[in-house]
């Protein structure tokens, strides 16, 4: 039976590195019916929508959705900033409850990194919450006495089923070590929340050994020890920043893979590479694919397509030779499978 996919390339590259995907888990022999959805910055700018109403019910009744990137170039001012990552990326996170977002960094055995180690974490970023989550807004905006306020909102009930999920995916690896970041000295409401939650579930995960960092500390750790690190749980904006910095000692942000999780499957999944549409590049061939391929093996591996998933992982085992274009690199995983 083919598994029924949404395919959003999005912006800039993302179109470039999806086609590779899709080629390399054609490779597999698993067959995906896909259908396209033309949205992002070029769908915006002749309709006026983001994201419209039947479209987000449409995308609820596929199996899985792979992204490529989403955002204008940078200083395009005819695009208000956060539109399309506010109304397509985070609007999908928000309606389909996809508050788990994994991210897997391994390095290639055979491949050095810039820090010199090799690298094996990953980190569960919370998804629907924090200062993403829309909360806050402008008075007197345009007057010299202009405030802006951006709250971050964590709830007992989103913080705790972050956690948990990230117990277990600590309990399922053989390192089984866990460890939280925040800001505990400064942010001491949410962090004491996180803190508290975290404490009280780890009592559930005797096996599962703790650590606790603070962000910026975690930032120093993630570069001179990476091998600190077997899982993280973290918010929402410390893991999309920490996620980029985990995506260069790791290989490269090329490299980097994510799944927004809907761990119930109440709605369909959402796979994405974490970098964004790097415009600069587009057409040159220089889009590295790798993290669009690892992504839709997770995708691949969340909807039991294991064996399939299993031969995308070992074929990136291998790292092609530097100057390869886009396309050449898909077709150097797909030969692998
Ligand atoms: N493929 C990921 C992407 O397009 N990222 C753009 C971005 O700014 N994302 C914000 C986020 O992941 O929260």
């Amino acid at each position: 039976m083919a598994h029924s996919i949404a395919v959003i390339g999005g912006d800039g590259i993302g179109s470039e590195v999806l086609a590779e995907a899709l080629k390399v888990v054609g490779a597999t022999g698993v067959r995906l019916d896909t259908k396209s959805f033309e949205l992002g910055a070029k769908h915006y700018l002749s309709t006026g929508e983001v994201l419209d109403d039947s479209t987000l019910t449409e995308l609820r009744d596929f199996d899985a959705i792979l992204l490529g990137a989403v955002g204008p170039a940078i200083g395009s001012t005819e695009i208000p900033p956060g539109t399309l990552e506010r109304g397509l990326l985070l609007k999908l996170r928000f309606a389909l409850d996809l508050y788990i977002n994994q991210r897997p960094f391994r390095s290639p055995d055979t491949s050095p990194t810039y820090v010199g180690k090799h690298v094996d974490m990953v980190v569960i970023r919370e998804n629907t919450e924090g200062t993403y989550a829309g909360e806050g807004g402008f008075l007197r905006k345009g007057t010299p006495h202009e405030i802006a306020t951006q709250g971050s909102v964590n709830t007992r009930f989103g913080v705790e089923r972050a956690i948990r999920y990230a117990f277990s995916l600590a309990m399922s690896r053989p390192r089984r070590h866990l460890t939280l970041v925040h800001k505990t000295n400064v942010l001491t409401f949410a962090g004491d929340l996180w803190q508290r939650t975290f404490d009280e579930v780890a009592m559930e995960f005797p096996e599962v050994t703790v650590a606790y960092n603070h962000v910026d500390a975690a930032c120093i750790y993630m570069v001179e020890a990476p091998e600190r690190y077997d899982v993280i749980v973290t918010d929402n904006l410390f893991g999309d920043i920490l996620t980029d910095l985990a995506g260069a000692i790791s290989g490269g942000i090329g490299l980097a893979a994510s799944g927004n999780l809907n761990p119930e499957r109440t709605s369909p999944s959402l796979f994405e590479p974490v970098h964004g549409a790097a415009h600069d590049i587009v057409g040159t061939g220089r889009a590295n694919p790798t993290a669009a391929i690892r992504s839709a093996a997770m995708m691949l591996e969340f909807l039991g397509e294991k064996d399939a998933a299993l031969k995308i992982f070992n074929a990136l085992e291998s790292v092609p030779e530097p100057g390869l274009k886009t396309d050449e690199v898909g077709t150097y995983y797909a030969e692998r499978i």
